[in-house]
């Protein structure tokens, strides 16, 4: 259905060069660089034509805070209608009791769920006093008593360089200034989630929020057992899925692996391997949906209409059993991957993986994560530098390299392509070594090829995308710079 969209996406950069030639040039520039390199980020995608197609549309140009048939503007009824298919299809595909699509990333779907949070559990002589009123009613004393009174509770989440994300309490971040907080870890031998030590700081510190999720940890997590810990310290268990939602919507993360049975409330981005349109969306037992649909205005701004319209078609297109396949794929590839780098002497964290993403330890090549990831850029490998447990090197250098294998199984990359991608990866990582700084010493940022090596493993990596385009069929006429 999607071959013949040639013309019209070129007369749709002709539209757009009209007025501003440089971002029709880019907007063409960057399916090129798309086509061209093997994306291993394990937070990216390639959403399908329809969902991309469904975001360039009026729906943009219609104002509708508020929910669906409670507006603060009139003329909303087409929104409430792409609004309620996009939450009918998330509450089917994820047996939700409610779901709320208006969250314009996933940092935006986790401060939903921490206000409904805070605004169902919190004992708050200021929210009691307001509860009839409106939250356009709250003066500037209300709002230094609620930071008072919110600001004693306490988060619990995985700590950053354990995998966790910015948004589960770390201090940079507006978690870390809204809660007092505390991380859990990993074992330091295994790697793993340790949940009787989890449960131990959870007795102690007594949560009002333990999240569970992940950036950047290749396991699956046990929700029941968190469930049993969150009951015991009577605290909400909130879940952000953003990571590995594709993988719960596909039914390959099912029983107690499956967030949504077990927590209170799961956040989610779409567009990472759930392979939808960039933006968020929060589920939520009955008893928090009252507060998660406080989410506009209180922590976001207006909807946008023609994003829900693109959840609606991508959260349609997951439900089928084609996207059931595609996440098997994506788990099976992810451990193709993890095997082939084990197999030519790459360390992992956890020594692999069973979802869709893995964690090279650089440590024992000598390089820095940021050296690691130039490296591979240069020969064609887009992946992204990340901390790793006690990362001799910082946030910034890093010493580990994270790689998904989402995207990939989007252009129909299989078992045999990801040994090549990871015969790839060993190869550029096992040749690089740092480059000297003026005094001698090895550099943390700069890295050192030898000659020839990335225009080798480009070519050999040029083979492996011609074999598996993305978009087949679809050409652009505009001049690609
Ligand atoms: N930026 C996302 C990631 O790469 O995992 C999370 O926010």
């Amino acid at each position: 259905m999607t071959e013949n969209l040639s013309p019209l996406y070129s007369q749709l950069l002709d539209v757009i060069a009209s007025v501003e030639p440089r971002v029709a040039q880019a907007t063409a520039q960057e399916l090129a660089d798309q086509r061209a390199s093997l994306k291993l980020i394990a937070s990216e995608n390639y959403a399908s034509l329809p969902v991309l197609l469904t975001m360039g549309t009026w729906l943009s140009d219609k104002y509708a805070e508020g929910t669906v048939g409670h507006r603060f503007y009139a003329g909303c009824r087409n929104i409430d209608t792409v609004e309620s298919v996009a939450a009918e299809h998330a509450r089917a595909l994820f047996g939700a009791d409610h779901a709320y699509v208006q969250p314009h990333s996933g940092i935006d779907a986790n401060l939903v769920a921490y206000w409904a949070i805070l605004n169902h559990r919190v004992e708050s002589p200021t929210l009691s006093r307001l509860s009839a009123a409106t939250v356009n009613d709250l003066g500037e004393a209300d709002w230094e008593a609620l930071r008072t009174e919110f600001n004693r509770q306490r988060v619990m989440g995985m700590a950053l360089d354990a995998g966790g994300h910015l948004t589960h309490g770390f201090r940079h971040n507006i978690s870390g200034k809204m809660f007092q907080q505390r991380s859990y870890g990993t074992d330091p031998t295994t790697g793993l989630v340790d949940y009787d030590a989890l449960r131990a700081t959870a007795l102690q510190f007594r949560p009002l929020i333990i999240v569970a999720g992940y950036s950047a940890y290749p396991r699956r997590l046990d929700f029941a057992r968190l469930r049993e810990i969150a009951d015991e310290v009577d605290a909400t268990l909130f879940v952000d899925m953003a990571h590995f939602a594709g993988l719960v919507a596909g039914k390959v993360m099912t029983g107690n692996e499956d967030p949504v049975p077990h927590a209170h409330i799961v956040a989610s981005t779409t567009h990472k391997s759930l392979r939808g349109p960039r933006g968020g969306f929060v589920l939520s037992t009955k008893e928090y949906a009252d507060a998660v649909d406080k989410g506009c205005p209180m922590v976001l701004g207006g909807p946008l209409g023609q994003v829900m319209a693109a959840k609606a078609v991508a959260l349609a297109e997951a439900r089928s059993a084609a996207f059931q396949t595609y996440a098997a794929a994506v788990a099976a590839n992810a451990q193709t991957l993890a095997d082939g780098l084990l197999r030519r002497g790459v360390r992992l964290v956890t020594g692999g993986t069973d979802n869709h993403l893995l964690l090279i330890d650089l440590t024992s090549f000598g390089l820095t994560g940021r050296q690691g990831e130039s490296a591979l850029l240069e020969s064609g490998i887009v992946t992204n530098r990340n901390s790793i447990p006690h990362d001799p090197n910082g946030a910034w250098y890093t010493s580990g390299i994270r790689l998904g294998s989402p995207a990939l199984t989007s252009r129909g990359f299989g078992a045999a392509e990801f040994d090549r991608v990871a015969d790839l990866i060993a190869q550029v990582l096992s040749q690089t070594s740092p480059a000297t700084t003026r005094d001698g010493g090895p550099s943390q940022a700069k890295a050192v090829l030898p000659d020839g090596l990335a225009a080798r493993v480009k070519a050999q990596a040029a083979e492996l995308l011609e074999a598996h385009p993305l978009y087949p069929g679809l050409e652009l006429s505009l001049p690609v710079a």
